[in-house]
């Protein structure tokens, strides 16, 4: 980017400050190759380098936004908030605020818990499956991802699909021999491994929307047969809605299929884009965690009152009548434009409401091994070709792209043209 000095600086820098120049891998390029763009400022649906260029942005913070960049009603809570507490180590009343949010639209979360991030969230609730069913072993879907807990890094998605890593070095092998993995939409798949390790499971842990191998969605039946087999095995399912959450409609992808889960996982939506990360569901497996129960799990920051405001206001948007039927009209538009006039035999655009993932490869795509057939040199040509043209998509083919309320209906018809031309780039 010869025309970018500062963000070019900047990232030369980061590189003597970070691994890799970056404080989380898919930032870095490293499937798409070439220089990541430092920014430094955003509104709505638009990014801003440090050598002013605006970017239409796609990433939006990998689904922590959906009313965009800085907005206004965020911007007001917080900075009310800041000025009365940041962080308090003690009860808030911001806490229940947000918490009676929650609880209100995912009725599941009959009790519940901040965090600081949906990593934390998810090993906090694998922590009470297993203590709960007194069973060792977590039963997870290839391509999944559940944040970078040691036991969830097993034929993981994102950074690790995109960087062709099956698993972390550093952990150590008891860790994720308790964790079985199986291709999603595959329920024979999971019989079998209850077959093989009959009474072992504690839970079932998946995203009821896979959004970190590329978007690949639940075939009919399969997060229903999920339920059922969990049940009649006495196994929980945790539902990780951490990407999911909040983005089709006020609740959860659960309470849109009625398929109702033991424990959620959430964050990104509901911290506004401050890090938070919840998890929650019956009251008798959350009696489980300390100080009621055996289970430990604390921190310092969690239900950090900034990260509360935040996702409250944020909350209070999102009922607005018709909110998310804006989001979906528009994106269907979008989508279906591009699915028009792209040559299926190619790509296979996958979406849902605001959320998809565009294959170099032809559909369908319904699990790990048919997202990694896609042609990723095309996808980082296609990446490239965008980023020159100020439009800025995820880094990478096994990740999603995000369409918010910020995005405008023109934006989105100027980017249909600007991503079927890039289609051709060499
Ligand atoms: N794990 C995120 C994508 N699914 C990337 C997080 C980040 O780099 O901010």
């Amino acid at each position: 980017m010869p025309d970018s000095p500062l963000s070019q600086a900047a990232f030369q820098e980061a590189l003597t400050l970070f691994p890799g120049g970056v404080n989380s891998p898919v930032r870095s390029f490293a499937s798409v190759g070439g220089t990541p763009v430092v920014f430094s400022r955003g509104k709505g649906a638009l990014l801003e380098d440090p050598d002013r260029h605006k970017y239409l942005d796609f990433v939006q913070s990998w689904g922590a936004h959906i009313l965009g960049h800085t907005p206004a009603p965020v911007v007001r809570a917080v900075s009310r908030q800041v000025r009365r507490l940041t962080s308090v180590g003690a009860p808030t009343q911001e806490e229940n605020h947000l918490g009676k949010l929650l609880q209100k639209a995912i009725p599941s979360l009959e009790r519940l818990r901040f965090v600081s991030s949906g990593t934390e969230a998810v090993m906090s609730a694998l922590r009470v499956a297993r203590a709960w069913t007194n069973r060792p072993m977590i039963l997870k879907f290839d391509g999944g991802y559940h944040g970078h807990a040691d036991a969830l890094l097993v034929s993981a998605g994102s950074g690790l699909a995109t960087l062709n890593q099956p698993a972390s070095a550093g952990v150590p092998e008891p860790l994720t021999s308790a964790t079985l993995s199986v291709p999603y939409n595959d329920l024979e798949a999971v019989r079998a491994a209850f077959l093989a390790h009959p009474g072992k499971i504690a839970a079932v842990i998946v995203e009821p929307y896979a959004a970190n191998m590329g978007l690949v969605l639940p075939l009919p039946g399969f997060l229903e047969g999920l339920r059922a087999i969990t049940q009649e095995q006495g196994t929980l399912l945790i539902f990780d809605e951490v990407i999911t959450g909040f983005r089709f409609h006020w609740g959860g992808v659960q309470t849109q299929v009625g398929v109702t889960p033991d424990l959620t996982t959430l964050g990104k939506i509901i911290g506004g884009g401050l890090p938070v990360g919840a998890y929650g569901g019956r009251k008798d497996l959350m009696d489980l965690v300390a100080p009621v129960g055996p289970v430990y799990q604390a921190g310092t920051l969690s239900g950090n009152p900034l990260a509360m405001a935040a996702g409250r206001a944020v909350m209070n948007q999102l009922t607005r009548p018709g909110f998310y039927e804006a989001i979906a009209d528009k994106a269907e538009r979008f989508f279906e434009t591009l699915i028009h006039r792209l040559d299926p035999t190619r790509y296979y655009l996958a979406h849902k409401g605001g959320l998809a993932t565009l294959f170099f490869a032809p559909g369908p795509i319904n699990n790990l091994t048919q997202a990694k057939s896609s042609d990723t040199a095309a996808y980082a040509r296609w990446f490239h070709a965008l980023l020159e043209q100020k439009i800025f998509v995820a880094p990478a083919q096994f990740e999603a792209m995000f369409v918010g309320a910020a995005h405008t209906p023109r934006a989105l018809r100027l980017a249909a043209d600007a991503f079927l031309k890039a289609l051709d780039a060499k």
